[in-house]
């Protein structure tokens, strides 16, 4: 009798556990949604900090049911190929410079446009706001899906040739630019010499000569030792570059709306993290470049004749980016 009862316990208990463990199988399991990514600059960069900070916020805040798998150094691959990977379901994240999506998306051409923000302040309110909200709308298309913004920051010019305290001083430097039209023709409105290329391929250009100069933000030329190849520097602050936070429509259509709620809060941490450390670092990363490099600091006066002579590309590209979409923007800017 006691021997049955115990047969029947046993029974019971297992039939118990098999159930348990079956229900679980059900549910949500660790690691189940996994978010790829690449990045051009190192695991030194702001941008790969910004990462992992979005990675470790993600994974508890989901208890590690949505996981990030971190690349850096355009080992996944440059931003086009990482753009590309977001349409065929082969990489679910982007947040590189926003700028070659260009090639799906005539909206994003805004941000190219010289001298537009002026602050932080500018930057912020327009990248928030609607304007923000519908360049990254506009990639929706071509299976792209627009969370947020993060900070890559105002552009600065690098070269290996003379200090640039003027435009006359840009004529004839050979510069690599994003591959990205705007830029390239505003650079050539300097009298440079543009040429477009991946951000992978910048570093040897500069150091064999290929090209004598590059921009990019202050933190970039010191996170990847741009300073090693390049002997002077001006605070042109032509462009600000934001990163543009992209998934996969393929991925994103996969994720239950609980989950794409705790990615959404994740990025805007991130973002957050990001922009908060970007600013309060600034002037100490421009100390520590100006022991290896010739910086020329220009006042917005000087940087003036520069904003003229590249002017007429607005007038260039309106039609193409969008005449309404531009003017909101500079209305917005102007009525900030
Ligand atoms: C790196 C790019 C980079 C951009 C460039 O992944 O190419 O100069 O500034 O941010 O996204």
């Amino acid at each position: 009798m006691k021997r049955t009862l115990m047969i029947v316990a046993i029974a019971i208990f297992s039939v118990a556990l098999v159930f348990a463990a079956g229900e679980q199988e059900t549910g949500p399991k660790k690691g189940q949604y996994v978010i790829k990514t690449g990045i051009g600059y190192n695991d030194q960069s702001l941008q790969y900090k910004t990462l992992e900070f979005m990675k470790a916020h993600l994974e508890e805040a989901t208890d590690g049911v949505v996981t990030m798998e971190l690349y850096h150094s355009s080992t996944l691959g440059d931003d086009l190929a990482i753009l590309e990977g977001l349409q065929l379901g082969t990489v679910e994240m982007f947040c590189g410079t926003i700028g070659p999506a260009a090639q799906w998306s005539n909206a994003v051409k805004l941000f190219d446009l010289p001298f537009l923000f002026t602050s932080y302040e500018e930057v912020d309110a327009l990248l928030d706001g609607p304007v923000g909200q519908e360049v990254l709308d506009s990639l929706k298309p071509a299976g792209m899906v627009g969370i947020g913004y993060w900070e890559n920051g105002f552009r600065q010019l690098t070269n290996s040739k003379r200090p640039v305290e003027s435009p006359e001083d840009m004529v004839g430097l050979k510069l690599r630019t994003m591959p990205t039209p705007v830029p390239l023709a505003f650079f050539k409105m300097l009298g440079a010499n543009p040429t477009p290329m991946n951000f992978g391929e910048v570093f040897t250009a500069l150091q064999q000569g290929v090209v004598d100069g590059q921009e990019n933000p202050w933190e970039t030329i010191l996170a990847n030792k741009f300073y090693e190849v390049q002997k002077y520097a001006t605070n042109t602050g032509h462009v600000y570059s934001p990163f543009g936070v992209l998934f996969s429509q393929k991925f994103w259509d996969k994720l239950p709306a609980e989950y794409q709620e705790e990615v959404r809060e994740a990025v805007f941490a991130a973002r957050d993290f990001n922009r908060t450390s970007a600013r309060e670092a600034e002037q100490a990363i421009l100390a520590e470049l100006g022991k290896y490099m010739e910086i020329t600091i220009l006042t917005p006066e000087e940087i003036k004749p520069f904003q003229e002579m590249t002017r007429p590309v607005y007038d260039q590209f309106a039609e193409e980016i969008g005449p309404e979409l531009v003017q909101k923007a500079v209305d917005f800017l102007a009525n900030l």
